[in-house]
C-alpha cells in the first residue's frame, strides 16, 4: 500500500523539523482535508453567540457531583440555533478547574442522562467524575441533525449564505458537528470549575470521525480520542477493508463534501489518507481504539494509522506508538503519544474503552 507521505510539502519537500511541520506542512494537510473530504466551515466563533447556564443540580449523580446544563446559542443570516452541552462536576473538586472530557454525542439528550435515564457505560459520568475529571457532553443533533436533508437545517441553513449554490467544498455535517465541539470549548474557556487547556475530545463511530476532525482544527483541544471511528475516521483508507469511500458517501451523503465522492473506488488517487488527520493531533496525545468484531471498521487500518502517524511525533523529539505489530485484545499500548488499544467485542462504546483513556489521560494531563 502506497500512502502519502505526512512529511513531504507538496512541493515534494522533505519535512524535516517541528517548526516546518506547524508553518507548512500542518496547514497543507489540513486544507486538503478541508477540500477533499470534510469541507470547510464559513465561520469560527460567531460574534453573537451566548451562553446561558439553565439548570444547576449540586446533587447529580447521586450527590457526587454538580451538573449544568448549558445552552450556547448563535445566529447567522439563515436563522438562529443552539446546542445543549451538559457538564459534571465533582462536588470534592472545591473551585479548582479539572481537566476533563467532551464526549460529542450523537444519541439523544435524553439517552445521554445518567440522572435521569439511570447508568450507560456510553456515557460513564460517575466513573469519569470519581476519577477527578470534568465529564462533559454536546449533542451533535442539535447543530445539525444526522440525515440527507440538502443542507437545509441545523447550523447549514443557519450559517451558508442564503440563496447560493453549495460548493463542492462546503462544510458537511461532520464538519458541522466538530464546529459544535468547538463552541463547547469556547464555554468551557470561561467556566473556572473547567481547565479548558486540559480537555480530551473523544467520541465513538461517527463522532469519533468528528472528534479527530475537532481535533484537527481545533488545537485548543489537548487530546483526541477517536472511539471505533473505521472509514473516514482513524481506519487507512487505501485498504478498502470493511466499508469503504463510496459506501460511505452512499450510506450517508450527508457526512462529507461533495468532492469526497470523486474518490468512490479510487482511494489511491486521495491526496490524504487517514494516518495524515491522527497526525494533525501531535504534538497533543492522540488515542485511537477499534474492537476485534467491528470489521466494517477495519482495527488493523485503525492501527496502522497510528503506526503511520509516529514520523510526526518524532519530529516533535516525542515516542509516538512503539509498535509496528497489532496487539493482542485488551493490551493497550500507552507509553508515546499515541495510545491504541483492541477490545474484545463489538462496535461500541463501553466501560473498558473509558477506563483506557482515563488511564491515558492520567499519563498526559497529571505529570508532575
Ligand atoms: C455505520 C457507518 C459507520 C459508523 C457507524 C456509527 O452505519 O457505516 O461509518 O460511523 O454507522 O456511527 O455507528
Amino acid at each position: 500500500m502506497d500512502l502519502p507521505d505526512p512529511l513531504k510539502t507538496l512541493d515534494g519537500k522533505k519535512v524535516t523539523s517541528a517548526e516546518i511541520w506547524r508553518a507548512k506542512r500542518r496547514p497543507e494537510i489540513l486544507e486538503l482535508f478541508r477540500k477533499h473530504v470534510y469541507g470547510r466551515a464559513p465561520v469560527g466563533r460567531p460574534e453573537n453567540m451566548k451562553f446561558k447556564v439553565e439548570e444547576v443540580a449540586k446533587d447529580a449523580l447521586g450527590g457526587v457531583a454538580t451538573r449544568k446544563l448549558v445552552r450556547i446559542s448563535f445566529e447567522g443570516p439563515g436563522g438562529k440555533g443552539s446546542m445543549r452541552v451538559s457538564v459534571y462536576v465533582s462536588n470534592k473538586a472545591k473551585g479548582k478547574p479539572a481537566p476533563g472530557f467532551l464526549l460529542i454525542s450523537h444519541r439523544a439528550f435524553g439517552k445521554v442522562d445518567p440522572d435521569r435515564k439511570g447508568a450507560n457505560p456510553f456515557w460513564p459520568a460517575k466513573a469519569i467524575v470519581a476519577r477527578g475529571y470534568a465529564a462533559a457532553v454536546c449533542f451533535a443533533q442539535d447543530v445539525d441533525p444526522d440525515k440527507y436533508d440538502k443542507f437545509k437545517n441545523g447550523v447549514h441553513g443557519i450559517f451558508d449564505k442564503p440563496d447560493t449554490p453549495r460548493a463542492p467544498d462546503a462544510w458537511a455535517t461532520i464538519a458541522a458537528w466538530a464546529w459544535g465541539a468547538s463552541r463547547a470549548m469556547d464555554y468551557f474557556e470561561t467556566d473556572t470549575d473547567i481547565d479548558a487547556k486540559r480537555i480530551a475530545v473523544l467520541g465513538h463511530s461517527r463522532g469519533g470521525k468528528t472528534s479527530l476532525w475537532c481535533g484537527a482544527e481545533d488545537q485548543r483541544f489537548a487530546m483526541v480520542i477517536s472511539n471505533n471511528s473505521g472509514c473516514s475516521g482513524a481506519a487507512l483508507a487505501r485498504r478498502k477493508s470493511g466499508e469503504t469511500v463510496a459506501r460511505i458517501n452512499k450510506g450517508f451523503p450527508h457526512w462529507f463534501c461533495d468532492n469526497y465522492s470523486k474518490f468512490d473506488g479510487k482511494e489511491e488517487d486521495m491526496p490524504v489518507d487517514q494516518h495524515m488527520l491522527v497526525a494533525l493531533a501531535a504534538p497533543r496525545p492522540v488515542y485511537v481504539a477499534s474492537a476485534s468484531k467491528d470489521s466494517w471498521a477495519d482495527p488493523l487500518g485503525e492501527f496502522l494509522a497510528c503506526v503511520h502517524a509516529e514520523g510526526v511525533y518524532k519530529l516533535f523529539g516525542l515516542n509516538g506508538l512503539g509498535a509496528s505489530e497489532m496487539p493482542k485484545p485488551e493490551s493497550p499500548l500507552q507509553s508515546g503519544h499515541i495510545g491504541y488499544h483492541l477490545r474484545t467485542g463489538r462496535h461500541g462504546l463501553t466501560e473498558y474503552d473509558w477506563k483506557c483513556y482515563m488511564d491515558f489521560a492520567d499519563k498526559h494531563f497529571r505529570k508532575k
